[in-house]
C-alpha cells in the first residue's frame, strides 16, 4: 500500500562514493515503492555537466531512476545547485519529472513549498551571482549547446573546486539560510510548510508571525546514513535514517 510521500535530497551521487550509491540503491528498493511519489530536492549529483553525459556510472544512476518510475512510484526532481544542467532528455530517459525551484504542491490537502534551498542563503553574494547565471535558461541553453561536453566538465570541476575554496572562507551563518528570506518565502508562495535540502543539516526549523505558524523542514545530506523525509496522509512527518 502506497501511503506517503517520501523526500530526499544532497545524496551528492559520484563514482567515487559507491556506498552512497548503494544507499541509494537500498532505498529505492525498501522505501519508494510504498511511497505514491518520490521528490528529489537537489543535488542528487555531486555534478551534472549536462544531459549528455553518458558514462557508466551516469547510466547506472538513471536506469535506477528508470526501474523506480517503471514499478511505480513517479520521480520528480527539483535541481540543485550542482545539478542545474539536468532537463528534458534526462527526463525522457528516466520517466522522471523536472521540477522548478521553487514549486508549490498541495500533498493530503496541504500546501507545501518545495525548494532546493541555496536561494535562501542569501548572504552568500557569490553564490547568488552565480546561480543567476546558470540557472538563467539562455545561459543553461547555450553552454549545453554550444560547449562540447568535455569542455563542460572541465568547467564543473574548477566551479567545485573554486566554491570549496569559497565555502572554507564564509562563516557558519553565511552557509546557512538568513531568516528573511526564508520569511519572504513563506510570504510570496502563501505557504507555512516548506521542505528544502543545501545546507546538509536534518532540522525542523517552526516560527511564530502573527500568530501564524511556519514550519521548516530541512533535509540531511546522505553520508555514511541517507535521510528522508516522509509524509503521511494525516499530514504527520517524519525523518528516516537509510542505513545498511
Ligand atoms: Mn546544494
Amino acid at each position: 500500500m502506497k501511503q506517503q510521500t517520501l523526500f530526499i535530497s544532497d545524496l551528492h551521487l559520484q563514482e567515487t562514493e559507491p556506498h552512497i550509491v548503494a544507499l541509494f540503491e537500498q532505498f529505492l528498493m525498501q522505501y519508494a515503492p510504498h511511497a505514491e511519489t518520490l521528490y528529489i530536492l537537489g543535488d542528487l549529483f555531486e555534478v551534472w555537466p549536462g544531459d549528455d553525459e553518458n558514462t557508466s556510472f551516469a547510466q547506472k544512476i538513471k536506469a535506477l531512476i528508470k526501474a523506480c518510475v517503471s514499478n511505480g512510484t513517479p520521480v520528480k526532481i527539483l535541481p540543485g545547485n550542482r545539478d542545474f544542467l539536468l532537463g528534458p532528455r534526462f527526463a525522457n530517459e528516466t520517466g522522471c519529472t523536472i521540477l522548478k525551484d521553487p514549486t508549490v504542491i498541495d500533498l493530503y490537502n496541504e500546501k507545501l513549498l518545495l525548494l532546493h534551498g541555496d536561494t535562501l542563503c542569501t548572504h552568500d553574494r557569490l553564490h547568488q551571482f552565480y546561480r543567476r547565471i546558470v540557472q538563467n535558461p539562455l545561459f543553461n541553453r547555450l553552454a549545453t549547446q554550444l560547449l562540447p561536453l568535455s569542455f563542460r566538465k572541465k568547467i564543473g570541476l574548477q566551479l567545485r573546486k573554486f566554491s570549496k575554496g569559497h565555502t572554507k572562507k564564509l562563516t557558519p551563518t553565511a552557509m546557512d539560510v538568513i531568516k528573511e528570506s526564508v520569511s519572504q518565502a513563506y510570504q510570496k508562495h502563501n505557504a507555512s510548510i516548506m521542505i528544502h535540502g543545501h545546507t546538509h543539516r536534518q532540522k525542523i526549523d517552526t516560527t511564530i508571525e502573527n500568530n501564524q505558524h511556519f514550519t521548516r523542514y530541512v533535509l540531511g545530506a546522505w553520508h555514511e546514513t541517507g535521510n528522508a523525509l516522509s509524509v503521511l496522509p494525516d499530514g504527520n512527518k517524519q525523518f528516516l535514517i537509510i542505513s545498511q
